[in-house]
């Protein structure tokens, strides 16, 4: 079974359409207005194996703010839906991902409760059409909408881009890991009968 899910969401800031499928090869199309977001989503699906298809017309001519929190409102609920109940899969994931100086730690619970742990100081404000203090917003929004736990660290960095990019690219990895398959696993993991 192709586990994939379409999320649309429009309001007065931005109107979202995100096609995402776990089982993927990392195919995608990406177009959100910002370039470079472009290319961390890109990082995100290619890194992940995910198919991703996101289109997003946001109010850009305000800043980059809606567009990229909805965007990850958004990214969220696709993740959560394509995830379904979440039987047989192996619910935990980590990566450690290198990027030239840069050093992204990500680990990820699908474990239907919402958090963000977060630890990233950019050097820049700004890379291309992206505020930095976005990314953070980004990943809060994806936790909360995915109800997922992500903890998502710089251990070592420098370049503002590589800093971004190995963030985008480790949370894929590790979403790819908790999302596979694992066959000995007939139910949820837990006691709970469901997360
Ligand atoms: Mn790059």
């Amino acid at each position: 079974m192709e586990r994939t899910s379409v999320c649309t969401r429009k309001t007065k800031e931005t109107d979202i359409a995100v096609r995402l499928t776990l089982d993927g090869s990392g195919q995608n199309d990406i177009s959100t207005g910002i370039g470079f977001f472009d290319h961390m989503l890109d990082g995100f699906a290619r890194h992940g194996l995910f198919d991703l298809t996101v289109k997003v017309k946001g109010d850009m001519h305000v800043d980059c703010h809606h567009t990229v929190e909805d965007t990850g409102i958004v990214l969220g609920r696709a993740i959560a839906q394509a995830a379904g109940d979440k039987t047989g899969i192996r619910r935990y994931g980590h990566v450690i991902l290198p990027m030239d100086e840069t050093l992204a730690l990500c680990a990820v619970d699908l474990s239907g409760r919402p958090y963000l742990g977060y630890d990233a100081l950019f050097a820049a404000d700004r890379i291309g059409g992206l505020d930095t203090e976005m990314v953070r917003e980004f990943f809060y929004a994806v936790s909360y909408s995915a109800m997922m736990n992500i903890h998502l660290k710089i251990l070592d960095g420098g370049n503002s881009h590589h800093m971004a990019e190995a963030m985008f690219k480790s949370f894929g990895k590790a979403l790819d890991m908790a999302t596979m398959a694992e066959p000995r696993m007939k139910e949820a993991w837990t006691t709970k009968g469901s997360l």
